[in-house]
């Protein structure tokens, strides 16, 4: 006797024979409660074509799905180590941190190449951790003139194709999710996508896959007419770039690398070029950089892991890093090292990729990289899940398809520099503080963003007087000086040496400069001044001499009221302070020219007693 679900004629040829599929792979389940044919009939169509999209949304369909799952669920009931015999090594690796001439050197290679890299941003995930329901794009990176992410991502190609000898837009591939779908195509189309060209801008949605309820991977349903659908990690990136036939156009129109970013890390462009540099130096295939890491923080180990004849060098994910470490080096597990950290460098999911071999990776795997399945079991027999479980890819995974013929490498940078990523609340960012580990929250994003505006003006020999640290809701923040360089002004560090010379900036005073062609001798700003200067391109502006007042940006905290207030814009709670603007000073500079500005002569002191 047939099954009752392919009793009904109303059903398209497609869903039969996707049922006869499902059927054979022991799904039987998902039509065992279904209502007598003839009842529920449109409810029964909507089901099946659930199960055609997500079929149609996995290579190979389903019955690929199913088989990947029945065999990583059988290798995690036996709790297979994945690492089992490798051991650990330092991976191979260059180190930028101290910023020193090879830096530089790095850092000019970078910027030569910039005509052939495109930037991929993985930008599917919501901010659970966070607590804000909207897209983590269009949180402001600063509080000052609230760039979003997505605007300050914008801006950065903008400045990389300003610098290109012969210009072409910079491919820019968003991958999106259904819930961040439609606000970032919102987003990108009310702000004209942010002087990009649309046609630079490449979308790709990843999908959900089906939740699985048990080691048979068998599919889990919300009662009789719904999957359980789940999120398949940011590694859905490389099937997608594969599915779409982007990877190959990309490699077809010139471009040499990929350069892969997240959401909320505004530091990003800061250590890109010189990453760039390193990827071409080293002919590294795969180039992560990487941070030094505190033990125990969320972000995995970087290691060469070797057994016998073969070695890979891969990310070592948090919650996998100490087990292993334990097993091979250390009985302590995931300690300090004789530095003060993890013996790893830590992975912050900047990835730069030569196209050549990862096309090459991409048709042979489908783009479906490395997945692996983490089910929460019930009893010690891992006979039954707590809940349903589903296949993950991580994009940092790609190295396990690599062979011995590809070259993967590690470029260490300093950290506030190139990762201060916004992903805890402020609730957890104060206990992350609390106990040693990066707060990776709203504010302290916020100061690093300004920390690297000083680090630039400073390399440029800025003397830069910081406040002390102050501590926001248990969050540290440090107030100023806040230098807020557009990339306009300068993608690399060699351009801002260029355009300032000596100066100084103390407290909490601000300096921002958006143009190509600003530049500043011996600029002084102090008594929390704030100077804003723009330039439209052909307006040469040189500025000089100093700025002691009115005080510009004030710093004021929200007041309980406010933080419980539900009109409060996120954005603001997150943080737990604003800034107030009391008296700018902005200079805007629309058409060409040469423009010379002596600051002194700006300032109007106050009347006495005002
Ligand atoms: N993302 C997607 O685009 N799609 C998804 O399905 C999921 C996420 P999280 P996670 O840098 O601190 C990673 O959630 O996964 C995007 C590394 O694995 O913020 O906890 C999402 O929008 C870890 O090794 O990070 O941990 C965001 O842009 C370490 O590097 C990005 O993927 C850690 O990041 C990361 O998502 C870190």
């Amino acid at each position: 006797m047939p099954h009752p679900a392919l009793e009904s004629a109303s059903f398209s040829p497609e869903a039969q024979a996707l049922v006869h599929e499902l059927l054979d792979n022991k799904q039987s389940h998902l039509f065992d409660d279904w209502d007598p044919p003839g009842e529920c009939e449109p409810e029964k169509r909507a089901f099946l074509e659930q199960l055609l999209q997500v079929d149609a949304n996995y290579p190979g369909g389903l019955a690929n799905y199913l088989a990947n799952a029945r065999r990583l669920l059988t290798q995690s009931r036996e709790g297979k180590n994945p690492f089992e015999g490798y051991r650990p090594e330092q991976p191979d690796a260059v180190d930028l941190s101290a910023m020193d001439e090879s830096y530089d050197q790095m850092e000019s290679l970078g910027r030569d190449h910039f005509d052939r890299v495109g930037i991929v941003l993985v930008a599917g995930g919501l901010g659970e951790r966070l607590g804000h329901d909207g897209i983590k794009l269009d949180l402001p990176v600063e509080a000052i003139l609230n760039t979003t992410y997505l605007a300050h991502y914008a801006k950065c190609l903008l400045a990389m194709e300003a610098r290109m000898a012969r210009a072409r837009p910079v491919p820019f591939v968003i991958m999106v999710s259904e819930d961040t779908h439609a606000p970032t195509l919102r987003a990108l189309e009310e702000h004209g996508y942010y002087g990009l060209r649309k046609d630079q801008v490449h979308i790709l949605k990843q999908e959900l896959v089906p939740a699985l309820k048990d080691n048979d991977a068998r599919l889990a349903k919300e009662g009789p007419y719904e999957l359980i659908l789940k999120p398949h990690g940011h590694g859905d990136v490389h099937m997608l770039l594969q599915s779409s036939g982007l990877a190959a156009r990309l490699r077809a129109e010139g471009i040499e690398h990929l350069v892969f970013i997240q959401d909320t890390n505004g530091q990003v462009f800061n250590a890109l070029p010189a990453a760039l540099g390193v990827s071409i130096e080293r002919e590294y295939d795969f180039n992560s950089l990487a941070v030094n890491r505190v033990p125990g923080e969320a972000v995995g180990g970087l290691a060469r892991l070797v057994k016998d004849d073969h070695e890979m060098t891969l990310n070592i994910e948090y919650n996998q890093l100490d087990p292993l470490l334990r097993a091979t080096l250390n009985p302590d597990g995931d300690v300090p090292g004789p530095k003060g950290f993890s013996v790893f460098p830590g992975n912050i999911n900047i990835l730069v990729i030569r196209l050549a071999s990862y096309i090459k990776v991409l048709e042979q795997s489908k783009g479906i990289i490395a997945e692996f399945v983490n089910p929460k079991y019930a009893d010690e027999a891992r006979s039954e899940f707590k809940k349903p479980a589903r296949l993950e890819t991580m994009m940092q995974d790609l190295p396990k398809l690599l062979g011995p013929e590809h070259k993967v490498g590690v470029t260490v940078f300093h950290r506030a520099w190139c990762f201060s990523p916004n992903k805890n609340n402020v609730e957890e960012a104060a206990n992350k503080h609390a106990a040693g580990s990066p707060p990776e929250s709203a504010a302290t994003a916020e100061s690093d963003f300004y920390l690297a505006g000083r680090m630039k003006a400073g390399r440029a020999g800025m003397d830069l007087r910081e406040e002390a640290p102050q501590t926001i809701l248990g969050v540290p923040f440090v107030n100023g000086p806040r230098l807020i360089l557009s990339p306009a002004f300068a993608m690399t560090l060699a351009e801002v040496r260029e355009k300032i010379s000596g100066g100084r900036v103390s407290g909490p005073s601000t300096l921002i400069l958006d143009g190509p062609d600003i530049r500043l001798q011996d600029v002084c700003l102090e008594a929390g001044a704030a100077l804003r200067v723009h330039a439209a391109a052909g307006a040469k502006v040189t500025l000089r001499g100093k700025l002691s007042g009115p005080p510009g940006f004030a710093l004021e905290k929200l007041s309980p009221e406010e933080l419980a207030a539900p009109d409060t814009p996120s954005a603001l709670k997150m943080r737990g302070y604003r800034f107030v603007d009391e008296g700018v000073k902005t200079l805007r500079f629309e058409s060409p020219g040469e423009y010379e500005v002596e600051l002194d002569t700006l300032y109007t002191p106050l009347p006495e007693n005002s």
